[in-house]
């Protein structure tokens, strides 16, 4: 955490207006939230509630956090479907009311309304057509998609009729790609043939046919007209959406599904090599994303609520489809970019829909913010009432710019921690029942019970004014069930480490008065720009390159990125550290993982700091990249300590 953050002692309570309106005040949170803890079955047996069943459960909650044992199930005899409740049981009270505000990556294209008949209409086709490529309840489809209504139509279509999506991030590469879809042995990958984004385009369909020679070759491909650029065509594995939305039925029957059956997979980084799948399922997933978009947002009818984040990350998942959609919202879908045209594109957004809710991450703050304040003044944002971030801490002064110039001071701003494995916000400030701390993720959400734990011992550490790890005692609805096709890698991952509760992996400070304040990762996963990176995926990408012997990447501190990609290579003895070689690694590691991945800075490094049984000592790298050499701590355990003196002596100049 910054210094800034600790010294950070401000407060604003909310409104008289805003408790008004809110589903939650101070009060009702208290109540709420004991209610929850005392008792989570009669919770969350009547929280069940908000969604509709085909059969009722009776069993509420099936839980065991015991290492070699762990198994977690939520109205596990009940039966449902995601789609019907995000679709069918809105038509009747709101089929002409716009479920989707599509704004495209060019504001000179028209925006598009979707109501709830027509998203129907639309997800019920795409079923057919999955369905006529044989895809069946329990298969796997891929999908690779810009940020354009077709994204939700593919993913509730495929909870339509039982099949488990796994989204995959446009920006990532065509081997990224084909890990996953070999992952979960896709049966059918949906693309398109470009997606336009900040006025450029990325080959979707070629960069699928690439990734698609390393697929078994019965992996079928549906593509998407987006921009109707030129693609290669195979006869026989390739399949034309647009074409066959013209001839498919516009109804579908929704599938029955269990409660626990998988409603959708998404890789994410860990602190090892391998992405692992994170796997979601039905009931629980969905009682718990619609309750956090109600609550943590206070969403009321009518209202526009815009999520600015991409499906291909849980954030959209969650917060742009399916909780909105469960809850009969209007959620805004962007295809664009904060930048493009200008820096003002968020904003102008905002106005031209009159957006009520604004939930965006911390770097794009952070970026805006060093554009200056004209960019949001020449803009009407008086429909704004909440504003959230969410991804990574976000730092006081982006915090006060956010309130100030972006809320005019009267919008409170939810900072809702979470990540991919808790499906939806466990901690967040409640618009209508918390005082904010600018940095501060506050409160739990109901039914979470956080704790914070010494490192070494894995010992609770009680009371107020505490800093340790974080991890969270007991279950919550929302919480992943497994790692695809590897559930021993699951409770090694989560449940190993401090025996009988769920490992966040990040650090944490309980303040004075019982807030909570994430302090970052305290495993190798590093936060670029919001997004999840293990160093060790960096890592393996750089050692493949035949240029390099060994490499080792940490992040260090970046001023609007949040953290940067910071790499030590050690090259073959036969090669020399060139700028181009530079140029050459930095675009491999676009090429192996995404444009997500590429490296910042990259430092040629003679030798590594290793401990003589040969570990690399990255608290040492860190500190390098933190150019703060005064505090690398213990030196005397490495193999070879002039290595350290070489790398200090020739730190890369940023
Ligand atoms: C939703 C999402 C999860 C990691 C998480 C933490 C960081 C997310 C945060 C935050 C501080 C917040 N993180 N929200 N840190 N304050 N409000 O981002 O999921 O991509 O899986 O990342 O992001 O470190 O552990 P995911």
């Amino acid at each position: 955490m910054t210094s800034a953050a600790v010294a950070e002692t401000r407060t604003f309570p909310p409104s008289a207006e805003t408790v008004a309106r809110a589903h939650v005040d101070a009060a009702k949170y208290e109540e709420m939230y004991a209610a929850s803890i005392a008792d989570p079955v009669a919770f969350w047996g009547e929280q069940g509630k908000r969604i509709d069943w085909i059969k009722p459960y009776s069993q509420v909650k099936d839980v065991n956090y015991n290492f070699g044992e762990v198994r977690i199930n939520w109205y596990a005899d009940g039966t449902l479907n995601v789609s019907a409740n995000c679709l069918d049981r809105h038509l009747k009270t709101r089929g002409d009311q716009t479920a989707i505000i599509w704004e495209p990556d060019d504001p000179n294209d028209e925006a598009q309304h979707i109501t709830y008949a027509e998203l129907h209409r639309r997800t019920c086709r795409m079923a057919n057509i999955l369905e006529s490529m044989g895809v069946r309840k329990g298969d796997r489809v891929v999908i690779y998609l810009p940020m354009i209504p077709e994204a939700a139509y593919a993913m509730l279509a495929c909870a339509r009729i039982g099949a488990i999506h796994s989204i995959v991030f446009a920006g990532f590469s065509p081997d990224a790609l084909a890990a996953r879809i070999n992952g979960c042995d896709a049966k059918v990958i949906i693309t398109a043939d470009e997606a336009p984004r900040g006025g450029r385009k990325t080959p979707l369909k070629s960069n699928a046919d690439a990734a698609l020679l390393h697929c078994k070759d019965t992996v079928k491909c549906l593509v998407v007209k987006r921009t109707g650029g030129q693609t290669t065509w195979i006869d026989g594995r390739d399949f034309d959406y647009n074409e066959m939305a013209l001839e498919a039925d516009d109804y579908c029957a929704p599938a029955e599904m269990n409660a626990e059956d998988p409603l959708f997979i998404l890789y994410t980084s860990g602190s090892t090599g391998q992405p692992k799948g994170v796997v979601h399922t039905t009931g629980g997933y969905l009682v718990y994303a619609s309750l956090t978009h109600e609550i943590t947002f206070d969403y009321h009818d009518g209202d526009i609520y815009w999520c600015t984040a991409d499906v291909g990350w849980v954030t959209g998942h969650s917060y742009i489809v399916y909780g909105p959609l469960a809850n009969g919202a209007t959620t805004l879908m962007f295809e664009g970019v904060p930048t493009y045209p200008d820096a003002s594109r968020f904003w102008q957004v905002c106005e031209k829909h009159k957006v009520n809710q604004f939930y965006t991450a911390p770097t794009a703050i952070r970026a805006l913010m060093g554009q200056g304040n004209e960019f949001v003044e020449k803009c009407d944002l008086s429909s704004l009432r909440i504003l959230g971030t969410v991804g990574e801490p976000i730092n006081p002064e982006a915090w006060t710019w956010y309130h100030e110039v972006v809320g005019k001071g009267k919008c409170p701003i939810v900072d809702t921690w979470w990540q991919t494995e808790t499906g939806g916000h466990l901690m967040t400030p409640l618009p209508g029942a918390h005082a904010l701390k600018p940095g501060s993720a506050m409160k739990p959400f109901f039914g979470i019970q956080p704790v914070v734990l010494d490192p070494q011992s894995g010992v609770e550490i009680a009371g107020n004014g505490v800093e340790g790890v974080l991890c969270i005692k007991d279950s919550w609805p929302g919480q992943m069930r497994t790692v695809w096709g590897d559930h021993e890698r699951f409770e090694k991952t989560y449940f190993a480490d401090y025996k009988g509760y769920y490992f966040t992996g990040d650090g944490c400070r309980r303040d004075e008065d019982g807030d909570y304040w994430i302090t970052g990762r305290v495993d190798d996963v590093i936060n670029v720009s919001g997004h999840r990176m293990g160093t060790a995926e960096v890592e393996s990408a750089l050692v493949a390159h035949p240029a390099v012997a060994e490499a080792a990447v940490v992040g260090y501190p970046h001023e609007i990125k949040g953290q940067g990609i910071y790499c030590y290579v050690t090259l073959m003895n036969d090669r020399e550290p060139t700028e181009e070689l530079r140029k050459e690694l930095r675009q491999w590691v676009r090429t192996e993982i995404g444009p997500i991945a590429s490296p910042d800075v990259i430092q040629w490094a003679p030798g590594l700091p290793k401990t003589r049984s040969g570990k690399i000592m990255r608290r040492i790298l860190r500190k390098i990249a933190e150019n703060d050499f005064g505090s690398l701590g213990d030196t005397s355990t490495l193999a070879d300590p002039s290595v350290v003196e070489d790398l200090i002596q020739n730190r890369a100049n940023k």
